[in-house]
């Protein structure tokens, strides 16, 4: 490999993580990594996902989100039933001391309804998150281009 190839490719790679390691921070919780799955322009829904770590020592609870570019967004949990895996809208989600909580793909998640505008590859967007103790935290979601996985949770979405 010759040295511009590879400085190219360093420069990349460099890139991809200062743009993966963003976090946010409001009292004590700790906000790691808020990103969103690029979407094709026309999908009316969308989901949001990152980790919550609790650094006090209380306990905390995510309480409400919501974001300038969808009509509403509300937190999920998948659970399995009947043989089938569903979405299903909860309350709260809580954070313990010391506990960390990932939202991921087939877990938790925040669902964004009526999007105004297209989750495009690269861009970001902003998201209120309401913490029943730490209060609200406006956090800047990623946009990223990793493929949509062939699983049965994405038909789920499209149910809604
Ligand atoms: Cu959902």
């Amino acid at each position: 490999m010759r040295l511009t190839q590879l400085s190219i490719l360093l420069g990349a790679t460099l890139l991809g993580a200062q743009a993966l390691a963003h976090d946010f921070t409001v009292g004590d919780i700790h906000v790691n990594h808020p990103w969103s799955r690029a979407l094709p322009p026309v999908a009316p829904t969308g989901a949001a996902y990152l980790v919550l770590e609790n650094k006090g020592d209380r306990t905390d609870r995510l309480i409400g989100a919501a974001s300038t570019i969808a009509g509403r967004v509300e937190l999920h949990q998948h659970i399995h039933q009947d043989g089938l895996m569903k979405m299903q809208q909860i309350d709260s989600v809580e954070i313990a001391p010391g506990a960390q909580v990932e939202f991921k793909p087939g877990g938790h998640h925040l669902m964004l309804f009526g999007l105004q505008q297209p989750l495009v590859e690269g861009s970001s967007y902003p998201m209120t998150l309401s913490f029943e103790h730490a209060g609200e935290v406006e956090v800047e979601v990623m946009v990223t281009g990793e493929p949509a996985p062939a699983s049965p949770n994405h038909d789920a979405h499209s149910h809604h």
